[in-house]
């Protein structure tokens, strides 16, 4: 068939007139023969199937060029030719200069000197995994996707992200998370790029240089990092009201939090799911952890940004590697499409609005599962290139604006970002589908095209590729009417309430989680310089709730404002509060405090139950290397543990009052001294204690007593017998945090 189609080709360059093929304008009824009949379309080309071991001479090089950038076993130029020494430059003389004809140098350096990509504009930092989802069939009555149907699986790569900071920024900065999923479906790539927040600080894409360049460092010396803690952020917040609910999120512990595998994540704006009858339905879309929704405390957070600023990555890519996957139920919550496009007063357009799960249930319609590590992060998690534009058959969008004006930043960015437009070609941006576009030529072009008619209708390349037909399952375009003729700036009556949400959420808190807001709200604003800026906010949080105002303005030393808008009754939404529940313990950290001379079989016994709690056991020793005589080693010192690693920490029998082993000044800084207790354990179990987390010890330890905590708080198991305090521990973690320990005065 190729052949053929070249052949005519020639005749077409000597100018004789190819016919038509059937079905384009001007074409001879399908009736005529070869070579004018209708022919099936042409097998896929070189660049679009899976590539084979072999270069272009024919010769096997035993690399697939897609996935082994090596081959053979020596060490060779770019161009494959071997060297025998990577470690000198060539010179005139040991002593002498170099010289420019050293190929290998150059070559070396030039590319090292380019080795870098511009970071994302925002979410520049983040973590990768590839995994699976699978449909549970329910959403096929709303939706065409392939993706949703029963049991098809479909491979998928997750990055999330934070998405203020720089690259090399701390994963627990209080910060929104970027959660984007690539879905490679049989159908074409579906890219579902959301956040663990369901609302965003503006309602229109053209505000968005706005916002960024108000949240990110300022621009004269380019702090603070990763932070919204800082004049420019809460001037824009507080001077445009409708970022109010999301600003309340941030501030909440949803903006610090535990695990990637602990967070939410949403679609955030109202998406359209179409059947195969063209019947549409609107959707917002809901990620639902498996493990619950956690977070850490704001002190932990401080701390691990420093002792371990990779605490998300190591935590995600720990946990995927020790077998416990992290899994997700998607979800929808599924609304008429009507012209009026609202649900009980609130408009589906509008992306700083939620719909309380209460009034629209979340129906589950699959579930994901991250399995796989990437192995080389620049070429997976830094070059996957998400794009909201990347739909498929069965899911279309919506006219948020906000959504509207995504659908051209994110081709668009990825032009800079990765140099030009074929990204799509790069592995891991490759859709699993068979691909069949016209588009060619371009920077850092890998395919090699073939066929002469990159244009539609031809019949040079027998009119392929054919646009799709019904049986063949193109994407629908929903016929959705525009609303509304007239030309003009502005926004629907219905986007101006910036504040009833924003007060539902707080209502819908805990006592401990309502603190919890107004200490981040007090912190924030407290590292603002400019008086105006605070006496702002605190009038937009007399708008949201007046106790809460009352609390930060007190810790600012600043009058609390009279609200100006008045609310009616709200009903509060139990969802959104993260306490309360049980819940799976997969991956979490234990660990486990053992003085020189622990008993071995305890220990064991013990490392042995959290392992089969699905938890990871860490035994933290005076000294590395080998604890007591028996099999097990120290995972971590005295010196190098940080409570911030640990879910809770456990004491097995005695700690020395003083280690032998690091007896250093840095150890019994910041420690209470305790009488009889290593200074560093000392502090170990301080933090643990202030953070909430569950402690347990046995045997003679003493070690509660000896760090002054006191026995019997909730959530401290001291007892004789190992097992049974494990035991008991294991389901004090259940609920994540002992937040009874602290009982809050509920003046909020
Ligand atoms: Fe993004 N956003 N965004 N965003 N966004 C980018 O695209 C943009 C918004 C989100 O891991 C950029 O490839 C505009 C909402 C995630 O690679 C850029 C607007 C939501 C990621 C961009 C928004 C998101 C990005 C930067 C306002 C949640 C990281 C690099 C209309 C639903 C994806 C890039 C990754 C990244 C533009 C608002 C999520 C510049 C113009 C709302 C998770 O194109």
């Amino acid at each position: 068939m190729r052949k053929r189609i070249l052949r005519k080709t020639r005749g077409a360059d000597r100018g004789e007139q190819a016919p038509l093929p059937p079905g384009v304008p001007g074409s001879e009824p399908a009736s005529v023969a070869e070579p004018t009949g209708p022919r099936p379309p042409l097998p896929p080309k070189p660049d679009q199937g899976t590539p084979e071991p072999v270069s272009p001479t024919g010769q096997d090089t035993g690399a697939d060029p897609l996935r082994d950038a090596q081959g053979g076993e020596h060490l060779t130029t770019a161009h494959g030719a071997r060297r025998s020494d990577t470690d000198h430059s060539l010179k005139a003389g040991r002593r002498g200069p170099v010289l420019l004809q050293d190929h290998h140098f150059r070559e070396k350096v030039s590319h090292f000197d380019h080795e870098r990509i511009p970071e994302r504009v925002v979410h520049a930092r983040g973590a990768g995994a590839h995994g699976v989802f699978r449909g549970y069939g329910t959403a096929e009555r709303i939706s065409a996707a392939h993706v949703f149907k029963k049991d098809v699986e479909t491979p998928v790569f997750v990055r999330f992200s934070t998405v203020l900071g720089s690259r090399g920024s701390a994963d627990l900065a209080r910060d929104t998370r970027g959660f984007a999923t690539k879905f490679y479906t049989a159908e074409g790539t579906w890219d579902l790029v959301g956040n663990n927040i369901p609302v965003f600080f503006i309602q229109d894409a053209i505000k968005f240089p706005d916002v960024v360049h108000a949240a990110k460092p300022h621009p004269d010396r380019e702090i603070p990092q990763a932070q919204s803690a800082h004049d420019t952020f809460w001037d824009f917040v507080s001077l445009h009201t409708e970022a109010q609910h999301h600003t309340i999120w941030n501030m909440s512990d949803r903006g610090i939090p535990r695990s990637y595998r602990t967070m939410e994540g949403f679609g955030v704006h109202t998406f359209r799911l179409v059947d195969d009858d063209g019947r549409s339905v609107l959707v917002k879309f809901h990620w639902k952890p498996k493990l619950g929704v956690h977070s850490v405390l704001w002190e932990e957070a401080l701390l691990a940004n420093g002792a371990d600023p990779d605490v998300h990555r190591r935590d995600l890519a720990d946990a995927i590697e020790a077998g416990a996957f992290p899994e997700w139920e998607l979800g929808v919550q599924v609304f008429e499409d009507n012209e009026e496009q609202m649900f009980r007063g609130i408009d589906l357009l509008d992306p700083t609005k939620i719909v309380p799960e209460e009034l629209a249930p979340v129906e589950p319609i699959g579930l994901m599962t991250l399995n796989r590590n990437p192995s080389n992060y620049f070429a997976e998690t830094e070059q996957v290139a998400f794009n909201p534009n990347n739909l498929v058959r069965g899911i279309d969008v919506t006219n948020d604006p906000l959504l509207q004006g995504r659908l051209f930043s994110y081709l668009d960015t990825q032009l800079s970002r990765l140099g030009g437009p074929n990204w799509t070609q790069l592995p891991i941006n490759r859709p699993h589908a068979p691909v069949n576009d016209m588009l060619r030529d371009g920077m850092h072009q890998t395919a090699v095209h073939t066929g002469v008619a990159p244009y539609h209708p031809n019949s040079l390349d027998g009119n392929n590729p054919f646009p799709a037909d019904e049986p063949a399952r193109p994407f629908i375009d929903v016929p959705a009417p525009v609303a509304g003729s007239v030309k003009e700036r502005g926004a629907p009556v219905s986007f101006e309430d910036h504040f009833t949400q924003a007060r539902l959420f707080w209502l819908s808190m805990s006592d401990v989680e309502k603190e919890h807001i107004a200490r981040a709200y007090a912190f924030e604003l407290g590292k603002c310089w400019e008086q105006a800026v605070k006496e702002r906010q605190l009038q937009a949080l007399a708008n949201i709730d007046e106790k809460l105002c009352a609390a930060v303005a007190q810790s600012l030393g600043l009058p609390a404002p009279k609200p100006t808008v008045k609310h009616g009754r709200i009903a509060p939404s139990p969802a959104l509060s993260q306490v309360g529940g049980q819940w799976p313990l997969d991956g979490r950290l234990v660990g486990i405090v053992v003085g020189p001379d622990p008993d071995e079989k305890d220990l064991l016994a013990v490392t042995g139950a959290i392992d089969a709690a699905g938890m990871v056991p860490l035994v933290v020793a005076p000294h590395g290397g080998p604890v007591g005589r028996g099999g097990l080693v120290a995972q971590r010192t005295y010196l190098t543990a940080r409570s911030v690693e640990f879910d809770a920490v456990l004491v097995a029998g005695a700690v020395p009052p003083a280690s032998d082993a690091q007896p250093s000044f840095d150890a019994k800084a910041g420690a209470r001294s305790g009488p009889g207790i290593d200074p560093r354990v000392q502090l170990l179990l301080d933090e643990t204690f202030r953070q909430a987390k569950a402690i347990g010890t046995w045997g003679r330890s003493g070690a509660l007593a000896a760090a002054g905590l006191p026995e019997g708080a909730p959530g401290v198991v001291a007892g004789r017998d190992a097992a049974a305090v494990v035991e008991q521990v294991v389901e004090l973690m259940r609920s994540h945090r002992a937040w009874e320990r602290f009982p809050v005065p509920g003046r909020l």
